[in-house]
């Protein structure tokens, strides 16, 4: 059947150029009596038309892959796969993943599906050992990547005349300059500051009138505290747009008691895109995945295997419209499950719970499974705690040790050394209540533990040194 319906701007389907000629924005003008389609009208395609994007896209993507990158058709090869395997949309179920350590293997270029000739932009990620992962994008990429990243901003509120503070590191960080076309493309008023220099944050926030700011959510409670400090207001800020790293539920409710804006969440990775895989819309409640462009999968993070909607795993992502890198079944180590009722907010697209941890920043101590976030929602139940902590692991005498250093608001700070204790307890006991395990807790000042620009480090693993 047409998928190029009424409801699926010709620019968003096929691969051919996708997103070339966004009309961002519903305004009448003379040459269109009727309003031009928005942008974000591909987040209520009914779902029947959607499913069969996904399948020709799918198809068009496996074919791409297998017919340009050495790694994907030899892996499909020897399962006696080809393109013509892909049937329908279950059928993706049969090809093999892909993993972080493909692309390490493969560094830098190995898994790029576009001569250089037809690749616009390169960025990297650095990740926590060795060479950086490197990722590509062709024009029509980065037009995807801009209606992705507008219709993010749509979803959060935004619309032509917000004035929109961009703190995202710009750079080989696809954070930056994700969110700056995205923003740009709905026709808002883009501040391209970045991270860092706090002071000149809080002065543009304020004189240029700042109605939306883009950072990690740990930085954004960097200047929220500093802001305090100064006796700085937000002036017109109103919406926060807010990702790159997990934060809890609890911390958004700290964010947003404290500085009356609505905070959102958004989610991606470079390996996929950068920003624009998912975000949250007015509801707050689950993250709607641009699923026209990437295809969403749980899985048992042990076996692989598929998991029903509702269940907790894996969140695996299948790239449907990427042309210079295309990503086939990528294990993202994000853990989280498909909600399966629809949105109230009347998207077609499904969505996920916010993730709160990865697969790979659980660690073990004392034989128990530990994740940051679990620590993180303790902590902030806890009356008289700043949303800033860390956690020091260590190895005494060949026994781990685990350390939590947590900052108390000013007031409890200069209280009496019996008040102080009984937080300390209080909060030891939190601890031990979600992890099942007593830990070392550790009252600080406000502002000793570290800052982050960009995304917070909050584990300080020693053991290993
Ligand atoms: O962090 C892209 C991004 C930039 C997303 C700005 C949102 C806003 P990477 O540096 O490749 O890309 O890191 C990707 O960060 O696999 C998650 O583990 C984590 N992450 C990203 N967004 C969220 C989020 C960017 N909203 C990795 N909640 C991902 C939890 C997140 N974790």
């Amino acid at each position: 059947m047409d998928v190029r319906g009424d409801l699926a701007p010709p620019e968003e389907v096929g691969l051919k150029s996708p997103g070339a000629n966004i009309s961002p924005v519903s305004v009448p003008s003379p040459n269109h009596p009727q309003p031009v389609q928005p942008a974000s009208a591909p987040d209520y395609l009914p779902t029947r038309l959607l499913r069969d994007l996904q399948l020709t896209r799918l198809v068009a993507v496996v074919t791409r892959a297998y017919e340009r990158v050495p790694l994907f058709r030899h892996r499909m090869e020897v399962r006696g796969l080809s393109p013509a395997s892909i049937g329908k949309l279950e059928d993706l179920s049969a090809l093999p993943f892909t993993v972080k350590n493909d692309l390490r293997d493969t560094y830098p270029f190995g898994l790029f599906a576009s001569p250089m000739e037809e690749i616009v932009r390169l960025h990297a990620s650095s990740g926590t050992t060795g060479k950086p992962i490197v990722v590509a994008y062709t024009e029509a990429d980065v037009a995807v990547w801009s209606t992705v990243m507008l219709r993010t901003f749509a979803a959060c509120g935004l619309h032509r005349g917000d004035v929109v503070q961009n703190a995202y590191g710009y750079g080989l960080f696809t954070g930056g300059l994700g969110a700056h076309y995205g923003a740009e493309a709905l026709g808002a008023t883009v501040i391209p500051i970045s991270g860092g220099n706090t002071e000149r944050q809080l002065m543009v926030l304020k004189d240029f009138g700042v109605t939306a700011i883009c950072s990690t959510p740990s930085y954004f409670l960097h200047l929220l505290e500093r802001a305090k400090e100064n006796g700085t207001d937000l002036g017109k800020l109103r919406v926060g747009v807010f990702g790159a790293e997990p934060w809890s539920d609890a911390m958004r409710a700290r964010i947003e008691a404290e500085s009356g804006i609505a905070a959102y969440d958004i989610y991606g990775l470079s390996e996929i895109i950068g920003p624009g895989v998912g975000t949250e819309c007015e509801r707050q409640d689950g993250l709607h995945i641009f699923e026209d462009h990437f295809y969403p999968e749980i899985v048992d993070p042990s076996t692989g295997a598929v998991l029903p909607d509702g269940t907790e795993g894996e969140l695996v992502l299948t790239t449907l419209s990427k042309q210079a890198m295309p990503m086939i079944r990528y294990r993202t180590r994000d853990i989280t499950a498909l909600v399966p009722e629809p949105c109230a907010c009347g998207r077609t697209l499904r969505r996920i719970r916010r993730i709160s941890r990865r697969s790979d920043d659980m660690f073990v101590i004392r034989g128990v499974n530990v994740f940051p976030s679990q620590v993180e929602t303790a902590l902030l139940a806890v009356e008289g705690t700043l949303p800033h902590y860390q956690i020091a692991l260590t190895r005494e005498k060949g026994l781990d040790e685990m350390e939590v250093r947590v900052e108390v608001t000013p007031e409890f700070f200069s209280d009496q050394i019996r008040a102080l204790e009984g937080l300390r307890e209080r909060l030891s006991l939190a601890v031990e209540r979600t992890l099942g395990l007593r830990v070392k807790v550790t009252l600080v000042e406000p502002r000793t533990l570290q800052r982050s620009e960009g995304k917070a480090r909050r584990v300080d693993d020693r053991r290993q040194m």
